[in-house]
């Protein structure tokens, strides 16, 4: 079975990511690789964070490498946080403040659609890269629900659940989440590629 290593440190996109993809491969922690590495994300799309992170991993390692950049674009606000999501309301991540900020700059905005968006790469030991995205649509709540998920997943209304991320079970955000369709397209393009 081919080792992928999860070139992230949000412990809840690890537990995403592994739900996911299931058995399909040997999945290994940057923890369990003692890698210890807060990659800069300088780029200016979620593809090209993504594709910095897996790369960097990828030649730590010398194993395949699998990142994700995601984050809530947001209509009204010109598409913010966007790349920023994580930092938000400041360096750090610090979900709650962000969830803060986010409901008052919202607060007298009319449109509420958002989606998250999800760009994963894959990078193989010799350096090349697969990159693919996904979007899950919904609208942002004047208040949050729900304690499950993470980050802005308690104001995160998804039109297909009809209900907050943070409200829905893992199993049934994972079925329609940014991160599962990213994952889904990384598939196909991989499976074309090698049929
Ligand atoms: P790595 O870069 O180490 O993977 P990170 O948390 O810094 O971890 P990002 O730079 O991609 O990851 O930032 C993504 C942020 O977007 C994340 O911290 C959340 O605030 C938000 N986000 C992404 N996916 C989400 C989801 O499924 N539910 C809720 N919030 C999400």
């Amino acid at each position: 079975m081919i080792e992928l290593v999860l070139a992230t440190n949000n412990a809840h996109k690890v537990e995403e990511i592994q739900q996911i993809l299931g058995g399909r491969f040997q999945i290994r922690t940057l923890a369990e690789e003692n890698i210890s590495v807060e990659v800069e994300e300088t780029g200016a799309s979620f593809a090209e964070n993504a594709i910095i992170k897996a790369s960097v991993i990828a030649k730590l390692t010398g194993k395949y490498a699998l990142s994700d950049d995601s984050g809530l674009v947001v209509a009204a606000l010109g598409g913010k946080p966007g790349i920023y999501s994580a930092r938000y309301a400041g360096e750090g991540h610090d979900d709650k403040a962000n969830i803060i900020k986010l409901l008052d700059d919202m607060q007298h905005k009319q449109d509420r659609s958002a989606k998250f968006v999800s760009a994963v790469a894959l990078c193989k030991p010799n350096g090349e890269v697969v990159i693919a995205e996904g979007a899950a649509e919904g609208e942002i709540l004047r208040e949050q629900r729900g304690a499950g998920g993470f980050g802005y997943d308690p104001v995160f209304f998804s039109h297909e659940l009809q209900k907050t991320f943070a409200e829905a079970t893992a199993q049934e955000k994972n079925a329609v989440s940014h991160r599962k369709r990213a994952l889904q397209n990384l598939a196909a393009k991989l499976s074309l590629e090698y049929s």
